[in-house]
């Protein structure tokens, strides 16, 4: 019979399994066989254990991946296989040559070649030692690179232990950056202020050489394997063929691309190169050539390597997608956070695929950097494969008659006065009641991650905010179907669904209403993290520096912009406003307060009718700060809560000398404790 700790033991290891092996189905293979929602509770039962038994847990344990704390700087090590680059062809000529080289070597012998895509990332190493991980570094000059360990376990599609033990198997693969996480996270940077990355490659270095790996695991990075570097294999033989040990890296559960193939001439990697360069852009991650290896290991043995490179390898590179164009004018928008940014108008061109006609500047470093003037001729190209980029200005084309684009002195939406806060690079309007704000953080409020209104869409919210119908989030609360049906393209049916879906959002969430306020630097984490703290949206509006910096999580620039937003009186209007709409100010669950809390053990009754708090809401309040709502006045109460015109229960508490308290006197109290 297992003794308890046996139980407990194997119930760990179990639960580890499952989670590792959903981990692998998820993020190596790609095909998940449970819900978000469902791997979550796994993943909670098995903190809750290893919280309850810290003895129990292994570094390879699946909630091990972001333990690292920040660190100084990183460690080196010496990579005992040196890690080389390739040399790059630039077209057929280059890779016949490259082919004429290797007959040379190779005499009369057969060969192949393996051909992969070239991934645009960030090149790593990564050591196994009995299966398990030990240690990552990057590339670094090939003899040396940094210890990035901590950040490489961040990473959901590199196994902390292979699926079967290895004595040592040092691999090499390049980390990526997809290209939606970069865009979505050059969206987020340009909105903090912060310089946009220039292209997928630099997003993922950056990103790797963050010392705090908690900062990393955020990033959505990934791998894709591609070569052993060294290995023990206790007795087993290595694969004789770069294809085999493809294979055999798969088997051992690490993620390798699925578009590698074996090519019997050179003629035949020309072809694929051709047909790559034209796919490429349907790729979910950036390529910038392809990969040409002879397969078999002893004959890239003969072969050898050059101290740079090998001679058994090459890369052939794509030629850069660039067009040249005019820059007709340069426009600037208004983002959601009153980021100003500059925008280059092209006399439309087709580069990548598509035609272009807007290129984004950034910022005005950026446009000063490269010296990009009004009527200017540029080259152009597509950063990340995505984004419409200038790369260049051709300044022999000039005339005299550029222009020179400077910051609008006021936003040209709201006419408030553009200041660049000191140490961000963007501009931005200081207007607070600024319409291009408004529309951008209506839309915001709006979306999908926020409140989530179906059927209130950029297009509607323009619609709304254009005849005058809403000023703020709150108007949306009063809008009635008489008000939509006289839009155009609002039938009836579209404006019940309106008015429904705007008022089924009153019972969001608190956490999705405080994303939705569009505070800056407040992600929807951080709006977790408030909501569970604090509560209740009242408390959070009175919050004090001091406190909102003691919370994990809750840096000090989010502390910051916090206390801002809500000291501003429209933002505490709005929201005052939106409380007596009804919306749900209150967390679902709230956080238990400990003894310390000033209602722990008190006996609290409520008498006349709460300006802000439902009666229910208040009962949960007092009980989640650890106060008892009693029906009646005795000498045992603690407190009275007295609202608008209070009844017999009022008179009794004078009488009986209980202390009587207000609704804000309340709230104030519950604030006190967190
Ligand atoms: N980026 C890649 C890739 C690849 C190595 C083996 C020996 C020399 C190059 O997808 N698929 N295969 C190799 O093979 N290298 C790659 O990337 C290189 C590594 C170092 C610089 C490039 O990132």
């Amino acid at each position: 019979m297992d003794s308890e700790p046996e139980k407990l033991r194997q119930t760990i290891d179990q639960l580890r399994r499952e989670i590792e092996q959903h981990n692998y189905r998820y993020y190596v293979l790609d095909a998940p066989t449970v819900t978000d929602a469902q791997y979550d509770r796994l993943m909670a039962d098995l903190q809750q254990l290893e919280k309850e038994y810290p003895f129990l847990i292994t570094p390879d344990s699946p909630t091990q991946r972001v333990g690292g704390k920040p660190r100084e700087g990183f460690a080196t090590v010496q990579h005992t296989v040196p890690m080389l680059s390739l040399a790059n062809a630039f077209g057929d000529g280059d890779l016949k040559d490259f082919d004429r080289r290797v007959r040379g070597t190779l005499g009369n012998e057969p060969y192949d070649y393996v051909v992969e895509l070239k991934i645009d990332g960030l090149a790593v190493s990564l050591t196994y030692q009995d299966g398990i991980m030990v240690r990552g570094a990057t590339r670094g000059n090939g003899a040396t690179g940094e210890d990035i360990t901590a950040n490489l376990k961040t990473i959901r599609s590199i196994p902390l232990h292979l699926h079967k033990p290895v004595d040592l198997l040092e691999v090499r693969g390049e980390v990526y950056m997809p290209k939606e996480s970069f865009l979505e996270l050059n969206r987020q940077r340009e909105e903090r202020g912060e310089p946009p990355f220039a292209n997928p490659r630099n997003a993922a270095a950056g990103s790797l050489r963050q010392l705090d790996p908690a900062v990393t695991a955020g990033r959505n990075l990934s791998i894709f394997v591609y070569g052993i570097g060294a290995a023990e294999l206790n007795g087993e033989r290595l694969p004789e063929s770069h294809s085999a040990s493809l294979k055999w890296l798969e088997s051992l559960g690490l993620r390798i691309n699925t578009y590698h193939q074996l090519c019997r001439d050179i003629g035949e990697v020309i072809s694929y190169c051709q047909i790559w360069q034209d796919k490429k852009t349907a790729l979910p991650y950036q390529i910038d050539g392809i990969v040409v290896k002879v397969n078999l290991l002893d004959q890239q043995t003969t072969l050898g390597a050059t101290m740079k490179s090998p001679r058994w390898a090459i890369a052939f590179k794509f030629p850069p997608e660039q067009a040249q164009t005019t820059v007709l004018d340069v426009i600037v928008s208004v983002g959601r956070t009153g980021a100003i940014t500059p925008t280059a108008l092209l006399d439309p061109v087709t580069v990548a695929g598509s035609t272009v006609s807007r290129a984004t500047l950034h910022n005005l470093d950026i446009i000063r950097e490269k010296d990009i003037r009004i009527g200017d001729r540029v080259i152009i190209h597509k950063a990340g494969d995505v984004i419409p980029e200038v790369v260049e200005v051709l300044k022999e084309h000039r005339t005299g008659a550029e222009k020179i684009f400077s910051m609008p002195a006021v936003c040209p939406a709201c006419g408030a006065e553009v200041v660049r806060p000191s140490g961000e690079s963007a501009h931005r309007c200081t207007g607070a009641a600024c319409p291009a704000q408004l529309l951008e953080g209506l839309i915001h409020f709006a979306s999908r991650g926020a409140m989530d209104i179906d059927g209130l869409g950029p297009a509607v919210v323009t619609q709304l905010v254009e005849a005058g119908l809403v000023k703020d989030v709150s108007d949306l609360y009063s809008l009635t179907l008489d008000q939509l049906r006289r839009l155009e393209r609002f039938a009836d049916k579209s404006a019940e669904n309106l008015v429904r879906a705007i008022a089924k959002s009153k019972e969001n969430p608190l956490q999705r209403l405080i994303f939705a306020l569009g505070i800056r630097h407040v992600g929807e984490r951080a709006a977790r993290v408030l909501a569970e703290h604090f509560g209740d949206l009242r408390i959070l509006m009175d919050a004090r520096l001091e406190e909102l910096t003691t919370i994990m999580e809750i840096g000090p620039k989010i502390a910051e912009s916090v206390v801002n937003f809500m000291r501003e009186p429209q933002n505490r209007t709005l929201i005052e406003r939106l409380i007596e709409h009804g919306l749900n100010v209150v967390a679902e669950v709230l956080p238990t307060a400990g003894p310390d809390s000033p209602l722990a053990g008190k006996t609290l009754v409520l008498t006349g009718t709460l300006a802000s708090l439902k009666r229910d809401d208040a009962k949960e309040l007092i009980e989640k700060a650890g106060g008892k709502v009693a029906s009646s006045v005795s000498k045992k109460t603690d407190y009275v809560v007295v609202g608008e015109d209070p009844g017999s229960k009022y008179e009794k508490a004078v009488k009986l000398g209980v202390q009587v308290i207000s609704e804000q006197e309340l709230l104030d109290l519950v604030a006190s404790h967190y």
